[in-house]
């Protein structure tokens, strides 16, 4: 769907166009002979090594599924990347064909194909062949850390049925195929001459590997665009030859435009603000945006066009930056006392930044295993200082965006105070009759562990019903649903809270609502969404999502939602009385139960949560042992905010082309859902 803006166009990568001419240069041909040689003796050790990438793909692109696959793309273009941000070419191309393989091309200075002496190989063998080889051979100063694995092109060629390589350098075509993981097939060989230079990656992933070898569009198409908005000045053309769609995304602004495009539903205050500074030790680009009647501080970070999911120093730096710029800015022109300081909370809500910084590889840390938190010490102090030179120079610039500001902060700042009183009476006794209201619907968990404790969010009376009696008593807790929930995106926040059905989820939870919320307050652990697996029961999941999306945004982002998922089909023999029956939530498990249960099946395919008795939507969706849980991340927050501008906004047409499109309920891609227990 985020396709748009599609424009049918037709992009071939320049490098396509090969001279046929066939002129071998009787030097090179020398080399590559020599090349073969040494292969040979090296080729045991090297396919034991892609050998283990192929047993064990999970350890190098994270997942055997859609997710793993799409990584062999990313290890392509990461290294096109690179190139063009070393400053070689400003064009990516990546071409999904018809036969199911991917193609990526640039128009850089070729991987290079001279001998690397120390292994008696072409260096692109070693890079095409040997775990980690890039760094060893490179001299750039940024690299891209090639996605969450950064292992490289060894990998997409250890997990392809077949790859080919087409290099066109100083005058020369070279071509080198493998196959089956890794096998060479056709040793480097010079196949023309040409005037242009760049390389050409064709590879088809292996079915035997993954358990999907489909690309889609969609996926391709957000990570060319993030990369694009990170990437200014570099081209990226993303062409599907299965239904002829074409895009090209190239943002002469990066940042500032992603901020465009991330706040594009909302009520704004002033411009996008844009700062640069490429003079420093660390590259540093930030773009922000403040929103009315957002209640979430909506804060992206990027370090060496990789996203920091957990933030680090630079994100660190950010927030001091803004909060002294403001406080400054506003005491010295006298619109606060220095008594009247604003918290950085209250400044923050309703702010959209994305922040990307370049930190020179020497330079590069991180915190934890994964590189989703920057560790480099510096890049806290040089950001906070970038960022107030910058904001506080703007806001003496444009003193009626200053004030607006301000009032806003203030205006956060007094909803606060007024939450946390209410809450303070709330608690010394005023609640009786909200809980009167809440016990009537909710069946409460008895156990005061909250953190153990999951409160089930089920669509319909009926299968409330079964929940309340299959349940865990002790830990689980029950709140039906009547009907579809109202669309939060489209009222005010005072008009959701005389929404009945949200003010009895947000009493349930316990933790306040919007900038109040304080995820350490929830009366619950997890909180799971339970409703059929149909239309109807999509659209409930997102109308709940973007309520926790705008309103309790913390318990996304520290991975306590969550999607029941219950089975669409029982199998059953049909011989045998004791009804014994094996459960299926997908066609593979469907196929595994007929094979399992051989001639004389039956199946049931479940339309509703109401079909199944108490025992079996326990057994199958509830029961911690044995059920299957979907947990909602949010992974690009484009995706998020484009998906719930057209889910949730006026236009029903293009809502309803959505939910077409998206019938096999993939409704609620738009946070990525990872299986759990
Ligand atoms: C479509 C995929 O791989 N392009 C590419 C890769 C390299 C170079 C140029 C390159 C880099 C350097 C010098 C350098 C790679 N080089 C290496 C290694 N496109 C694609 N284009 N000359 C050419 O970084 O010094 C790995 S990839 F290892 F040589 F550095």
């Amino acid at each position: 769907m985020p396709n748009d803006n599609t424009n049918i166009q037709d992009f071939s990568p320049a490098t396509a166009e090969a001279t046929s001419s066939f002129e071998e240069d009787s030097k090179t041909a020398a080399r590559i002979e020599k090349a073969e040689e040494a292969y040979n003796g090296n080729s045991i050790e090297v396919l034991s090594e892609m050998e283990g990438v192929r047993k064990r793909p999970g350890m190098y692109i994270g997942s055997s599924n859609s997710t793993g696959l799409h990584h062999l793309v990313w290890e392509i273009v990461d290294n096109g990347v690179d190139e063009a941000v070393n400053g070689y070419g400003n064009k990516i191309f990546v071409t999904l064909h018809k036969d199911g393989s991917c193609e990526v091309s640039d128009e850089g200075r070729g991987v290079p194909v001279d001998m690397n002496e120390a292994a008696g190989v072409p260096a692109i063998v070693l890079i095409y062949t040997k775990l980690h080889a890039g760094g060893k051979f490179s001299d750039k100063a940024y690299s891209t850390s090639a996605g969450l694995h950064g292992v490289g092109a060894t990998v997409t060629n250890a997990l392809s049925e077949w790859i080919d390589v087409t290099v066109y350098r100083q005058g020369h075509i070279y071509h080198i195929r493998w196959e089956n993981g890794g096998h060479l097939v056709t040793p480097l060989e010079v196949i023309g001459t040409t005037k242009k230079h760049g390389t050409t990656v064709r590879f088809k992933p292996d079915a035997t590997i993954f358990t999907t070898t489909e690309f889609k569009w969609d996926t391709i198409y957000n990570h060319l665009q993030e990369e694009a908005f990170l990437l200014k000045g570099v081209h990226f053309y993303l062409s599907d030859e299965r239904n002829k769609q074409t895009h090209e995304f190239y943002y002469e602004n990066g940042l500032q435009e992603y901020v465009q495009i991330l706040t594009s539903n909302k009520e704004k205050i002033g411009e996008v603000l844009h700062f640069e500074d490429d003079d420093n030790a660390i590259q540093m680009e930030v773009a922000m945006q403040w929103c009315q009647k957002d209640y979430n501080e909506n804060i992206y970070s990027y370090a060496n066009s990789v996203r920091t999911h957990d933030g680090g120093t630079h994100e660190t730096g950010l927030r001091t930056g803004i909060t002294k710029a403001v406080n400054d800015w506003a005491i010295t022109a006298g619109v606060i006392k220095e008594n009247q300081k604003l918290d950085g909370a209250d400044i923050r809500e309703g702010l959209t930044a994305v922040i990307a910084v370049k930190v020179p590889e020497d330079k590069l840390e991180y915190e934890g295993q994964t590189k989703g938190k920057l560790g480099t010490p510096e890049a806290s102090s040089l950001v906070a200082d970038f960022v107030y030179k910058n904001l506080i120079y703007f806001l003496a610039e444009h003193k009626d965006f200053a004030i607006d500001l301000i009032h806003k902060c203030q205006a956060s700042k007094n909803a606060r105070d007024a939450a946390r009183k209410a809450k303070e009476q709330a608690r010394s006794g005023k609640t009786k009759k909200v809980d009167a209201i809440i016990s009537d619907k909710l069946a409460a968990a008895q156990s005061k562990d909250y953190k153990n404790n999951e409160l089930f969010i089920v669509e319909g009376d009926s299968a409330g019903g079964s929940a309340k009696t299959g349940r865990d008593r002790l830990h689980q807790a029950i709140l039906p649903l009547r009907g579809k929930p109202l669309n939060t995106d489209s009222v005010t926040m005072e008009r959701m809270l005389q929404n009945v059905e949200f003010s009895t989820i947000i009493q349930t939870i316990g933790a306040g609502v919007g900038a109040d919320f304080d995820v350490e307050d929830s009366h619950y652990g997890k909180i799971i969404i339970m409703t059929d697996a149909d239309t109807d029961g999509a659209h409930i999941q997102i109308l709940l999502l973007t309520f926790f999306y705008n309103y309790m945004k913390p318990l996304i982002t520290n991975g306590m939602v969550y999607l029941a998922n219950p089975p669409l089909y029982r199998v059953y023999k049909k011989s045998d009385p004791s009804h014994k029956f094996i459960y299926a939530w997908n066609d593979q498990d469907l196929e595994a139960a007929k094979a399992k249960i051989g001639p004389g099946y039956g199946i049931n395919r479940y339309k509703g949560l109401g079909e199944m008795n108490a025992d079996q939507l326990a057994m199958t969706t509830m029961n911690k042992a044995t059920r299957q849980l979907l947990q909602v991340r949010i992974d690009d927050p484009l995706v998020v905010e484009k998906r719930i501008s057209v889910l949730m906004g006026n236009d029903a047409s293009l809502r309803r082309e959505w939910i077409e499109e998206n019938i096999n309920f993939d409704t609620v891609d738009t946070f990525i859902k990872e299986v759990k227990k």
